[in-house]
Protein backbone atom coordinates (compact mmCIF):
# COMPACT_ATOMS: atom_id res chain seq x y z
CA UNK A 1 0.00 0.00 0.00
CA UNK A 2 1.19 3.58 -0.74
CA UNK A 3 2.74 5.09 2.28
CA UNK A 4 0.44 8.23 2.55
CA UNK A 5 -2.59 5.99 1.82
CA UNK A 6 -1.57 3.51 5.07
CA UNK A 7 -1.04 6.36 7.46
CA UNK A 8 -4.26 8.23 6.03
CA UNK A 9 -6.10 5.00 7.57
CA UNK A 10 -4.15 5.06 10.73
CA UNK A 11 -5.85 8.46 10.86
CA UNK A 12 -8.74 7.37 10.43
CA UNK A 13 -8.59 4.99 12.88
CA UNK A 14 -7.35 7.53 15.20
CA UNK A 15 -10.47 10.15 14.30
CA UNK A 16 -7.69 12.22 13.65
CA UNK A 17 -8.44 14.56 9.92
CA UNK A 18 -5.92 17.08 9.68
CA UNK A 19 -1.97 16.46 10.18
CA UNK A 20 0.74 18.46 10.14
CA UNK A 21 4.20 16.50 9.23
CA UNK A 22 7.00 18.76 10.40
CA UNK A 23 9.77 16.15 10.54
CA UNK A 24 11.68 16.42 7.31
CA UNK A 25 12.54 12.78 7.18
CA UNK A 26 9.09 11.69 7.90
CA UNK A 27 8.53 14.81 4.50
CA UNK A 28 10.75 12.73 2.74
CA UNK A 29 9.72 9.15 3.54
CA UNK A 30 6.02 10.10 2.54
CA UNK A 31 6.10 12.11 -0.43
CA UNK A 32 10.24 12.10 -1.46
CA UNK A 33 10.79 15.70 -1.08
CA UNK A 34 14.80 15.81 -0.25
CA UNK A 35 14.46 19.51 1.08
CA UNK A 36 14.05 20.92 4.22
CA UNK A 37 12.72 23.76 6.15
CA UNK A 38 8.97 22.55 4.76
CA UNK A 39 6.46 20.97 6.41
CA UNK A 40 3.49 18.59 4.86
CA UNK A 41 -0.45 19.35 5.62
CA UNK A 42 -2.25 16.20 4.93
CA UNK A 43 -6.16 16.86 4.88
CA UNK A 44 -9.14 14.75 4.21
CA UNK A 45 -9.11 15.22 0.55
CA UNK A 46 -6.08 17.41 0.15
CA UNK A 47 -2.20 17.38 0.41
CA UNK A 48 0.06 20.58 1.04
CA UNK A 49 3.93 20.93 0.96
CA UNK A 50 4.26 24.24 2.29
CA UNK A 51 8.16 25.17 1.19
CA UNK A 52 10.13 28.20 0.21
CA UNK A 53 11.59 29.41 -2.67
CA UNK A 54 14.70 27.42 -2.80
CA UNK A 55 12.34 24.43 -3.48
CA UNK A 56 9.86 24.77 -5.11
CA UNK A 57 11.06 23.70 -8.64
CA UNK A 58 12.27 20.99 -6.66
CA UNK A 59 9.33 19.62 -5.01
CA UNK A 60 7.49 19.90 -8.92
CA UNK A 61 10.17 17.15 -9.75
CA UNK A 62 9.86 15.06 -6.39
CA UNK A 63 6.26 14.93 -5.28
CA UNK A 64 3.31 13.27 -6.69
CA UNK A 65 0.99 15.84 -9.10
CA UNK A 66 -1.92 15.24 -6.20
CA UNK A 67 0.39 17.45 -3.36
CA UNK A 68 -0.43 20.84 -4.00
CA UNK A 69 2.90 22.94 -2.76
CA UNK A 70 2.58 26.12 -1.54
CA UNK A 71 5.60 28.69 -0.97
CA UNK A 72 5.52 30.37 2.20
CA UNK A 73 7.37 34.10 2.41
CA UNK A 74 6.93 35.53 5.68
CA UNK A 75 6.58 32.74 8.52
CA UNK A 76 5.79 28.77 7.64
CA UNK A 77 4.03 27.96 10.27
CA UNK A 78 2.03 31.56 9.94
CA UNK A 79 1.06 30.64 6.22
CA UNK A 80 -0.04 27.13 7.60
CA UNK A 81 -2.72 28.83 9.83
CA UNK A 82 -3.84 30.86 6.88
CA UNK A 83 -4.26 27.69 5.06
CA UNK A 84 -5.68 25.87 7.45
CA UNK A 85 -8.38 28.43 8.02
CA UNK A 86 -8.96 29.09 4.26
CA UNK A 87 -9.64 25.15 4.57
CA UNK A 88 -12.33 25.63 7.71
CA UNK A 89 -10.09 23.04 10.19
CA UNK A 90 -11.23 22.69 13.26
CA UNK A 91 -8.57 20.63 14.79
CA UNK A 92 -5.23 19.92 13.19
CA UNK A 93 -3.03 17.72 14.74
CA UNK A 94 1.14 18.40 14.65
CA UNK A 95 4.07 16.55 15.38
CA UNK A 96 4.64 17.02 19.11
CA UNK A 97 8.55 16.05 19.22
CA UNK A 98 9.15 18.31 16.02
CA UNK A 99 7.96 21.58 16.82
CA UNK A 100 9.88 23.88 19.16
CA UNK A 101 8.06 26.44 21.49
CA UNK A 102 8.46 29.38 19.33
CA UNK A 103 7.73 27.93 16.03
CA UNK A 104 4.59 26.88 18.30
CA UNK A 105 4.07 30.28 19.48
CA UNK A 106 3.45 31.28 15.65
CA UNK A 107 1.25 28.52 14.83
CA UNK A 108 -0.99 29.20 17.85
CA UNK A 109 -1.04 32.56 17.43
CA UNK A 110 -2.35 32.71 14.30
CA UNK A 111 -4.43 29.74 14.28
CA UNK A 112 -8.28 29.92 14.70
CA UNK A 113 -8.47 25.86 15.10
CA UNK A 114 -7.65 23.79 18.16
CA UNK A 115 -4.49 22.56 17.70
CA UNK A 116 -3.29 18.55 18.93
CA UNK A 117 -0.11 17.30 19.56
CA UNK A 118 0.74 13.94 18.34
CA UNK A 119 3.72 11.26 18.58
CA UNK A 120 5.48 8.30 16.19
CA UNK A 121 2.50 8.32 13.65
CA UNK A 122 4.61 8.28 10.55
CA UNK A 123 7.74 6.54 12.64
CA UNK A 124 5.71 3.72 13.36
CA UNK A 125 5.15 2.77 9.45
CA UNK A 126 8.95 3.32 8.75
CA UNK A 127 9.78 0.90 11.16
CA UNK A 128 8.92 -1.72 8.71
CA UNK A 129 11.37 -1.81 5.41
CA UNK A 130 9.82 -1.94 2.34
CA UNK A 131 11.96 -4.05 -0.46
CA UNK A 132 13.25 -1.29 -1.93
CA UNK A 133 14.29 0.29 1.65
CA UNK A 134 15.91 -3.00 2.71
CA UNK A 135 17.99 -3.45 -0.72
CA UNK A 136 19.15 0.17 0.02
CA UNK A 137 20.30 -0.49 3.36
CA UNK A 138 21.35 -3.45 2.56
CA UNK A 139 24.45 -1.52 0.16
CA UNK A 140 25.19 1.08 3.04
CA UNK A 141 26.11 -1.85 4.92
CA UNK A 142 28.45 -3.34 1.92
CA UNK A 143 29.86 0.40 2.04
CA UNK A 144 30.75 0.30 6.09
CA UNK A 145 31.74 -3.65 5.46
CA UNK A 146 34.11 -2.77 2.77
CA UNK A 147 35.21 0.54 5.40
CA UNK A 148 36.39 -1.84 7.95
CA UNK A 149 38.74 -3.89 5.92
CA UNK A 150 40.13 -0.75 4.52
CA UNK A 151 40.92 0.90 7.93
CA UNK A 152 42.20 -2.09 9.04
CA UNK A 153 44.74 -1.54 6.99
CA UNK A 154 45.37 2.13 7.91
CA UNK A 155 45.47 2.32 11.09
CA UNK A 156 48.96 1.90 12.98
CA UNK A 157 50.65 2.89 16.01
CA UNK A 158 51.71 6.36 16.04
CA UNK A 159 48.52 8.38 14.11
CA UNK A 160 45.26 10.08 16.03
CA UNK A 161 42.01 9.14 16.21
CA UNK A 162 40.99 11.91 14.53
CA UNK A 163 43.26 10.41 11.45
CA UNK A 164 41.41 7.57 11.60
CA UNK A 165 37.81 8.82 11.44
CA UNK A 166 38.95 11.08 8.38
CA UNK A 167 39.82 8.44 6.71
CA UNK A 168 36.86 6.64 7.25
CA UNK A 169 34.93 9.17 6.40
CA UNK A 170 36.76 9.30 2.97
CA UNK A 171 36.68 6.12 1.71
CA UNK A 172 32.71 5.60 2.77
CA UNK A 173 32.03 8.90 0.60
CA UNK A 174 34.48 7.66 -2.37
CA UNK A 175 32.58 3.96 -1.80
CA UNK A 176 29.08 5.81 -2.74
CA UNK A 177 27.92 7.54 0.63
CA UNK A 178 25.96 10.62 1.02
CA UNK A 179 28.25 11.13 4.23
CA UNK A 180 28.55 9.61 7.63
CA UNK A 181 25.41 8.53 9.58
CA UNK A 182 26.50 9.93 12.55
CA UNK A 183 29.85 10.80 14.28
CA UNK A 184 32.30 9.02 13.63
CA UNK A 185 33.73 6.89 17.03
CA UNK A 186 37.23 6.24 17.40
CA UNK A 187 37.91 5.45 20.85
CA UNK A 188 41.55 3.87 21.79
CA UNK A 189 43.29 2.92 25.27
CA UNK A 190 41.61 4.53 28.03
CA UNK A 191 39.57 6.06 26.02
CA UNK A 192 37.27 2.42 24.60
CA UNK A 193 35.87 3.01 28.32
CA UNK A 194 33.82 5.49 26.85
CA UNK A 195 30.86 4.23 25.07
CA UNK A 196 30.96 6.98 22.82
CA UNK A 197 34.56 8.37 22.72
CA UNK A 198 34.46 10.56 19.50
CA UNK A 199 37.20 10.53 18.04
CA UNK A 200 39.99 13.18 19.41
CA UNK A 201 44.00 13.99 19.31
CA UNK A 202 44.64 11.28 20.67
CA UNK A 203 47.50 9.02 19.17
CA UNK A 204 46.85 5.76 18.93
CA UNK A 205 49.49 3.17 20.67
CA UNK A 206 51.02 -0.32 21.15
CA UNK A 207 48.83 -2.09 23.31
CA UNK A 208 45.33 -0.40 22.76
CA UNK A 209 42.06 -1.69 22.24
CA UNK A 210 40.16 0.66 19.55
CA UNK A 211 36.23 0.92 19.55
CA UNK A 212 35.63 1.53 15.63
CA UNK A 213 31.47 2.70 15.73
CA UNK A 214 30.63 4.31 12.58
CA UNK A 215 27.66 4.38 9.72
CA UNK A 216 27.23 5.80 6.19
CA UNK A 217 24.41 7.11 4.85
CA UNK A 218 23.44 5.90 1.51
CA UNK A 219 20.45 7.26 -0.36
CA UNK A 220 19.08 8.52 2.62
CA UNK A 221 19.30 5.40 4.54
CA UNK A 222 21.69 4.79 7.14
CA UNK A 223 24.08 1.75 8.30
CA UNK A 224 25.78 1.46 11.56
CA UNK A 225 28.40 -1.27 12.68
CA UNK A 226 30.85 -1.35 15.77
CA UNK A 227 34.20 -3.41 16.25
CA UNK A 228 36.41 -3.32 18.68
CA UNK A 229 40.55 -4.38 17.73
CA UNK A 230 43.60 -4.55 19.60
CA UNK A 231 46.94 -3.17 18.32
CA UNK A 232 49.80 -5.43 18.97
CA UNK A 233 49.12 -7.30 22.65
CA UNK A 234 45.89 -6.03 24.90
CA UNK A 235 45.32 -6.45 28.58
CA UNK A 236 44.12 -9.99 28.92
CA UNK A 237 41.00 -8.46 31.03
CA UNK A 238 40.21 -6.73 27.49
CA UNK A 239 40.47 -9.86 25.71
CA UNK A 240 38.13 -11.97 27.70
CA UNK A 241 35.20 -9.25 27.64
CA UNK A 242 35.58 -9.20 23.99
CA UNK A 243 34.73 -12.96 23.94
CA UNK A 244 31.65 -11.96 26.64
CA UNK A 245 30.91 -9.30 24.51
CA UNK A 246 30.64 -11.48 21.42
CA UNK A 247 29.02 -14.00 22.84
CA UNK A 248 26.03 -11.60 23.93
CA UNK A 249 26.09 -10.43 20.49
CA UNK A 250 25.88 -13.54 19.30
CA UNK A 251 23.06 -14.53 21.40
CA UNK A 252 20.62 -11.41 20.23
CA UNK A 253 21.17 -12.35 16.88
CA UNK A 254 20.41 -15.57 17.36
CA UNK A 255 17.62 -15.17 19.03
CA UNK A 256 16.00 -12.53 17.33
CA UNK A 257 12.17 -12.59 15.23
CA UNK A 258 9.31 -11.19 14.86
CA UNK A 259 6.54 -11.45 17.55
CA UNK A 260 9.63 -11.64 20.43
CA UNK A 261 9.28 -8.24 22.71
CA UNK A 262 11.97 -5.72 22.58
CA UNK A 263 12.59 -6.66 26.73
CA UNK A 264 12.58 -10.16 25.72
CA UNK A 265 15.43 -10.01 23.70
CA UNK A 266 17.44 -7.49 25.67
CA UNK A 267 17.37 -9.69 28.36
CA UNK A 268 18.48 -12.19 26.00
CA UNK A 269 21.53 -10.31 24.90
CA UNK A 270 22.87 -9.44 28.75
CA UNK A 271 21.93 -13.14 30.28
CA UNK A 272 26.44 -14.00 29.97
CA UNK A 273 27.26 -10.49 30.76
CA UNK A 274 24.67 -10.72 33.53
CA UNK A 275 26.20 -14.29 34.96
CA UNK A 276 29.56 -12.96 34.85
CA UNK A 277 28.14 -10.19 37.58
CA UNK A 278 29.40 -7.88 34.63
CA UNK A 279 26.29 -6.23 34.01
CA UNK A 280 26.85 -2.49 35.43
CA UNK A 281 29.80 -2.13 32.94
CA UNK A 282 27.04 -2.48 30.24
CA UNK A 283 25.72 1.10 30.75
CA UNK A 284 23.67 1.46 27.70
CA UNK A 285 20.57 -0.12 25.48
CA UNK A 286 21.38 -3.01 23.50
CA UNK A 287 20.11 -2.16 20.23
CA UNK A 288 18.23 0.23 17.88
CA UNK A 289 16.51 0.45 14.99
CA UNK A 290 18.07 1.97 11.86
CA UNK A 291 16.29 3.76 8.43
CA UNK A 292 16.26 7.33 7.41
CA UNK A 293 17.50 7.98 10.97
CA UNK A 294 20.44 6.14 12.56
CA UNK A 295 18.35 6.04 15.49
CA UNK A 296 14.72 4.75 14.91
CA UNK A 297 12.22 3.37 17.40
CA UNK A 298 12.04 0.66 18.17
CA UNK A 299 14.76 0.25 20.66
CA UNK A 300 16.07 -2.24 22.56
CA UNK A 301 15.95 -2.08 25.89
CA UNK A 302 14.58 -3.63 29.35
CA UNK A 303 11.73 -0.83 29.61
CA UNK A 304 10.57 -1.48 26.11
CA UNK A 305 7.06 -3.79 25.59
CA UNK A 306 7.83 -3.19 22.01
CA UNK A 307 6.72 -6.27 19.46
CA UNK A 308 9.19 -7.14 16.46
CA UNK A 309 8.19 -7.02 13.15
CA UNK A 310 8.56 -8.80 9.92
CA UNK A 311 11.00 -6.40 8.10
CA UNK A 312 12.26 -4.52 10.61
CA UNK A 313 15.74 -3.73 10.77
CA UNK A 314 17.77 -3.34 14.29
CA UNK A 315 21.46 -2.89 15.28
CA UNK A 316 22.63 -5.15 18.41
CA UNK A 317 25.47 -3.43 19.96
CA UNK A 318 26.12 -5.07 23.45
CA UNK A 319 29.44 -3.40 25.33
CA UNK A 320 31.01 -3.50 28.42
CA UNK A 321 33.48 -0.35 29.37
CA UNK A 322 35.90 -1.12 32.67
CA UNK A 323 36.66 2.54 33.95
CA UNK A 324 40.84 3.32 33.34
CA UNK A 325 40.99 0.12 31.46
CA UNK A 326 38.95 0.11 28.71
CA UNK A 327 36.20 -1.20 26.84
CA UNK A 328 34.70 -3.68 24.17
CA UNK A 329 31.40 -3.26 21.61
CA UNK A 330 30.13 -5.35 18.72
CA UNK A 331 27.27 -3.96 16.95
CA UNK A 332 25.89 -5.68 13.58
CA UNK A 333 22.70 -4.67 12.00
CA UNK A 334 19.78 -7.35 11.38
CA UNK A 335 16.90 -7.99 9.29
CA UNK A 336 14.00 -9.31 10.85
CA UNK A 337 12.65 -11.84 8.67
CA UNK A 338 11.22 -15.33 8.38
CA UNK A 339 11.20 -16.14 11.90
CA UNK A 340 15.07 -15.59 12.29
CA UNK A 341 17.60 -12.24 12.18
CA UNK A 342 19.13 -12.23 9.10
CA UNK A 343 22.74 -10.44 9.74
CA UNK A 344 23.60 -7.84 6.94
CA UNK A 345 27.30 -7.17 7.81
CA UNK A 346 30.01 -9.58 6.91
CA UNK A 347 32.84 -7.60 8.83
CA UNK A 348 35.12 -10.15 10.81
CA UNK A 349 34.63 -10.80 14.54
CA UNK A 350 34.85 -13.90 15.39
CA UNK A 351 38.59 -13.52 16.92
CA UNK A 352 39.78 -10.52 18.16
CA UNK A 353 41.72 -8.62 15.31
CA UNK A 354 44.85 -7.85 16.62
CA UNK A 355 46.90 -5.50 14.04
CA UNK A 356 50.68 -6.68 13.77
CA UNK A 357 53.76 -5.44 15.87
CA UNK A 358 55.35 -2.68 13.96
MN1 LIG B 1 24.30 1.82 16.84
Amino acid sequence: MDRLEQLKNNLKEKAIENLLIINPKNIRYLTAFSGDDSVLLICQDELFLITDGRYVEQAKTEVSANIQIIRWTGSIFAEVAVLAKTKQISELYFEGDQLNYLDFEQLSQHATCTLSATQGLVEEIRAVKDEGEIATIQTAVEIVDQTFLHILNFIRPGITERAVATEIEYFMKCAGADGASFETIVASGVRSSYPHGEASDKVIELGDMITLDFGAFYQGYASDITRTIAVGQVDSRLEEIYYLVLEAEMNGLAEIKAGMTSQVLDSIIREPIKNKEMNQYFNHGAGHSIGLDIHEAPYISQNSSVVFKENMIQTIEPGIYLPDLGGVRIEDDILVQKGMGKILNQSPKRDLIKLPFY
